[in-house]
């Protein structure tokens, strides 16, 4: 026998069957009835977000740091419409966020009430299920599938619409239980008998590691195949997260998503090996084909869609990394003769050295720059990684200015950075704020474009107000700095007359300590790598948030 429980406590109710803990949020008319029920819930905390986009980025966060389900909640259509940006990065990123929206009273949409617009449809590009609930009925079925599609592997967000009349029901129902997949399938042993062939006869292979490597926290299994294969490990461009240690000796950071950059890279090998990888999301239309004639492909992902995308991929391994990948390392192993062992051995201390080279140079390249002022990004990020410590979280919005970020972070164990995916800028405020509170031992740093930050500023706001640790650092060149570089490649018109119209911040200039004080949050200006290093030490140590406006080098040819 069920006792009669009202829609919107139901609701709730489920969520916590669920594990949430925290929902984000930005209340309407329509999500009055949950509002409500809010008042009356002590377990999930209601995080107040200032716009939909920041509401969506905070969940995105979240999920992506807590590895479990995420909760956002927006106002009907214009609430969703304005979510919709930062649901392309968390779709990009494949990450568990239940996105739901109040919607007016069925039946009424007829009439084409205020804010009204079919919503699932609306979603429904981005998301992996969407779903109005028709009937409180449903809604334990339709909540509980919403929760276990999101988190099955591929994860990725989810939508359900929620009626103002489902939400004020009553009805008896049963909870129903929360289901999960479980996610652990390691790949075809023939396959993989395949790929150890092709690893075994390669002369210079290629890594490619990315996110489906760090979903699964695979690291130490990958650290164990690249040493087995004496192989250079990049990342894939846009790195939702870190799969490899950087300090790890084969570790070469992150491709670059351009043709023209990754094809000289690929020239040198005879073998690309993806784990996890996307192959390839370029940012613009290839002068060359980023791909050799004839090379060979093998791909591993949990996500079949991956493989072999775009190009034809010898061996394609559908299967968790953790799972999969020692498999494939004992199949190498197996595959490998004396001299094949030999090869492998040399090839390893050769990959070893050079990355040491590139290293040390990198090194005394921002050294060099240090004394700048306004400062050298590259010699910013040398001093974030020789000041963070292991435990801290880096959220990466640096657009242009992220040459040797991920190289410096030496301390950074696997899993301690999340980067925008989706390339849809104003993530990394509010996203920083979303891992925080997943995080909450850890400090959590994030380094954010002065233009990307403009896209979601009023994130202080909640940070202020949930006190959120997070230590924001501005990247502050009072440009679209990017912009002006791919314009000025284009030698154009704006080249010729050094005129870069809608990319310059300034006449005003922002004041972003401004801002902050505005929004209850303390603020530091810098323009020197000491004052840098001294604000970020204090952003880390506190308790409190803390902006940094870091004056960087504008230059941009
Ligand atoms: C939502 C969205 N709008 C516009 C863009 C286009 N865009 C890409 S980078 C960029 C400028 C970023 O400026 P900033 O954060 O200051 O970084 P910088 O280029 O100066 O390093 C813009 C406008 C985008 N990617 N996403
Ligand atoms: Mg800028």
């Amino acid at each position: 026998m069920n006792t009669p429980i009202v829609g919107r406590r139901l609701f709730l109710e489920l969520l916590k069957q669920e594990g949430v803990k925290v929902m984000f949020g930005n209340p309407g008319t329509t999500e009055l009835p949950l509002m409500d029920a809010l008042a009356g819930e002590d377990e999930i905390h209601y995080v107040l977000a200032l716009q939909e986009s920041l509401v969506m980025a905070m969940a995105d966060g979240y999920a992506r740091a807590s590895g479990s389900v995420a909760v956002a909640n927006v106002h009907v259509a214009p609430g969703l419409g304005n979510a919709m940006g930062m649901l392309f990065d968390a779709h990009k990123a494949g990450s568990p966020v239940l996105v739901t929206a109040g919607q007016q009273a069925q039946g009424f949409g007829i009439t084409e009430p205020n804010l009204y617009a079919e919503l699932p449809s609306l979603a429904r590009p981005f998301v992996k299920y969407a779903a109005e609930v028709a009937g409180v009925g449903d809604l334990p079925r339709l909540l509980h599938r919403a929760v276990k599609t999101a988190l099955a592997p591929p994860s990725g967000p989810v939508f359900l619409s929620l009626p103002v009349d489902v939400m004020n029901a009553e009805a008896d129902v049963a909870m129903g239980a929360p289901t999960r997949v479980a996610p652990f399938i390691g790949a075809d042993l023939d396959e993989i008998t395949r790929a150890a062939r092709l690893l075994a006869a390669a002369e210079r292979p290629v890594i490619i590691a990315g996110d489906a490597a760090a979903q699964s926290n695979a690291a130490a299994e990958l650290i164990a195949f690249a040493d087995a294969l004496g192989a250079p490990v990049y990342l894939e461009g846009e790195p939702t997260t870190l799969p490899f240690p950087p300090a790890h000796p084969l570790f070469r950071g992150p491709i670059t998503r351009l043709g023209s950059w990754i094809r000289p890279m690929l020239d040198q090998h005879d073998l690309l090996v993806s784990i996890g990888a996307d192959l390839f999301t370029l940012s613009l239309p290839p002068t060359v084909e980023p791909l050799p004639p004839g090379m060979k492909i093998v791909h591993l992902d949990t996500d079949p869609w991956q493989l072999g995308k775009n190009f034809p991929t010898e061996a394609a391994l559908f299967g968790d990394p953790r799972t999969s990948l020692p498999l494939l390392t004992k199949a190498l192993d197996a595959a490998l003769d004396t001299s094949g062992r030999s090869k492998v051995k040399t090839r390893h201390a050769k990959t070893v050295a050079d990355v040491a080279a590139d290293f040390a140079a990198l090194d005394a390249r921002a050294r060099e720059e240090a004394s700048r002022s306004p400062m050298s990004p590259l010699s910013l990020m040398q001093a974030v990684g020789e000041t963070l410590p292991a435990e801290a979280v880096v959220i990466d919005e640096t657009i242009s200015s992220a040459a040797g970020l991920f190289t410096f972070l030496r301390n950074a164990p696997p899993g301690s950075l999340f980067g925008n995916r989706g390339g849809g800028i104003g993530w990394g405020l509010p996203a920083a704020i979303g891992v925080q509170l997943a995080l909450t031992k850890r400090p959590v740093v994030a380094l954010i474009g002065d233009g990307s930050a403009m896209y979601s500023i009023q994130a202080l706001w909640t940070a202020a107000h949930d006190r959120v640790p997070v230590t924001f650092v501005i990247l502050n060149n009072r440009s679209y700095r990017i912009l002006k570089t791919r314009l000025s490649a284009t030698q154009g018109i704006a080249a010729q007359r050094g005129r870069y119209v809608g990319m310059e911040l300034d006449q005003p200039a922002i004041d972003f300590c401004g801002l902050a004080h505005s929004m209850g949050v303390e603020a530091v200006a810098v323009n020197d790598i000491p004052s840098f290093v001294a604000a970020l030490q204090r952003g880390i140590a506190s308790q409190t948030p803390l902006l940094i406006d870091a004056a960087i080098d504008p230059s941009f040819q």
